[in-house]
């Protein structure tokens, strides 16, 4: 599973609940612990977002935090930078719409590794699915202060999405304990999270329940 050179197959039960760390929420708790109690808690992918970091601030991190998410078997996602990814030897990356394009980022991935793509249009999605996306993040769903300028989407567009592709959907944006059931029916394959989790004063459990409602709504386990 996962040895070098082979394909990183991310499966259906990967994508249930996706955290997405957000440096903002340092507290009490050190960056690298708030990660490892997410891990504790059971979330089944991890990426690291960072915004604001030098590269090699970014690199770093991205080597401290592989340790904890091979510790805990979690596939690792690198936002935006294959370079890093492949430096880092991630599982994969996730691009935006305005970051690279998907086709450039399969080239520069190569076939091996995992590439997320964000969409919010049914056409935007079929795209990314032929340039060779593994799975799409669709969103946002619900308004969200980690992302003011993330519009909302209806989740009859989130429909139409995931019937419009193959590969595993996931739903993003403002995303919490008390919405989540409101994806139910969607078609998506999980959830991708950042306040949820992180703002959480109790990062571990929060992601057991989140964990749990997610499985009940995408119909796993
Ligand atoms: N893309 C669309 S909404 C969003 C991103 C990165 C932010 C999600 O963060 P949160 O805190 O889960 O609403
Ligand atoms: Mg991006």
């Amino acid at each position: 599973k996962n040895r070098i050179g082979e394909k990183m197959r991310l499966e259906r039960k990967n994508m249930c609940l996706y955290a997405v760390t957000d440096r903002s929420w340092i507290g009490e708790k050190s960056f690298l612990e708030q990660i490892e109690d997410s891990l504790k808690g059971g979330v089944t992918l991890l990426q690291l977002r960072e915004k604001n970091l030098s590269r090699e601030e970014f690199l770093k991190e991205a080597q401290e935090v592989k340790k904890l998410t091979d510790k805990y078997g979690v596939p690792f996602i690198i936002n935006d930078d294959v370079e890093i990814a492949l430096q880092v030897d991630a599982a994969g990356v996730h691009v935006g719409q305005k970051d690279m394009e998907a086709g450039e980022a399969r080239q520069k991935l190569g076939a091996d590794k995992i590439l997320g793509v964000s969409c919010r249009t049914v056409e935007d999605a079929k795209k990314a699915e032929q340039m060779g996306a593994d799975y799409l993040g669709v969103g946002a769903m619900f308004a969200t202060s980690t992302k003011t300028e993330a519009e909302v989407i209806t989740t009859e567009r989130l429909r139409s999405i995931c019937q419009a592709v193959a590969i595993p959907v996931v739903a993003i944006g403002g995303i919490k304990e008390e919405n989540i059931t409101k994806l139910r029916d969607c078609g998506i394959s999980g959830v991708a999270v950042i306040s949820g989790i992180y703002a959480q004063k109790d990062i571990e459990s929060a992601c057991q329940r989140f964990l749990k409602l997610s499985k009940e709504i995408t119909q796993q386990e």
